[in-house]
């Protein structure tokens, strides 16, 4: 099943409650590599330094892929790039072609969806009260209704599963988890169905119900 460049054990820098932690694990699970590697949770967060993590990556941030022999990886992105490089079964990252930019794409909304999400909890339970600021949080909370809305109408749910949509399912099961605005219904009040049905779907997969979000954020 193994590629020729794969480095093996491998390590993961994880956190149980990251999406993008989830994501490279989700990955790893969907294209048969989780047995090949050790995840260690860590906490992390930019007010509370996490040295183990800083020594692998300077942006202090996980997941962090450890490679015996080679360099760490980061950041999600770059490790499922690599994982895809090391099994033999088809690739979850389209090679060329239109199937290639709309995997990515569906990847950078999903990426931008936990990104707004996480800027919305600084600006609701994160920061100290006094430190919130209002317009801000309603910014992010409309990056996250208008990103829904766009998902509700351009998913492909033909599509064969690709990284975007192992970002997808992760990015929005850590918004419900972290009970963030919802996906589910839109601002007008109606059911976003289809995005709801294409989540409820993936997140019955082996690889969602193997890798369950859990912890609080230590700040
Ligand atoms: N773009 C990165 C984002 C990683 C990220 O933000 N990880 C969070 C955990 S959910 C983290 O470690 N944050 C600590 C910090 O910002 O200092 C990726 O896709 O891996």
């Amino acid at each position: 099943m193994r590629g020729a460049l794969a480095i093996f054990p491998m390590k993961l820098l994880y956190q149980t409650h990251s999406p993008y932690a989830r994501k490279v694990l989700v990955f790893a699970h969907e294209v048969g590599l989780a047995r090949d590697i050790e995840v260690v949770h860590h906490e992390t967060s930019p007010t509370r330094r996490n040295e183990e993590v800083y020594a692998q990556n300077p942006l202090g941030k996980v997941p962090v892929l450890l490679r015996a022999g080679a360099p760490s990886l980061f950041d999600s992105n770059v490790i499922c790039e690599y994982l895809d490089t090391v099994h033999s079964g088809r690739r979850l990252i389209p090679r060329e072609g239109e199937p290639r930019w709309q995997a990515l794409r569906l990847q950078a909304i999903a990426q931008g969806l936990a990104e707004a999400g996480s800027a919305y909890r600084w600006e609701t339970v994160r920061r100290p009260a006094e430190l919130r600021y209002v317009p801000l949080r309603d910014g992010y909370a409309d990056k996250l209704s208008a990103s829904y809305d766009w998902l509700e109408r351009n998913l492909d749910d033909s599509t064969e599963l690709n990284v975007g949509h192992v970002a997808l399912a992760t990015a929005l099961s850590w918004l419900e988890f972290r009970e963030l605005p919802g996906f589910r219904v839109a601002r007008g009040g109606g059911r976003r169905a289809r995005l709801t049905s294409w989540f409820e779907t993936f997140a019955a997969r082996p690889s969602m119900q193997a890798t369950p979000l859990s912890g609080q954020t230590h700040d």
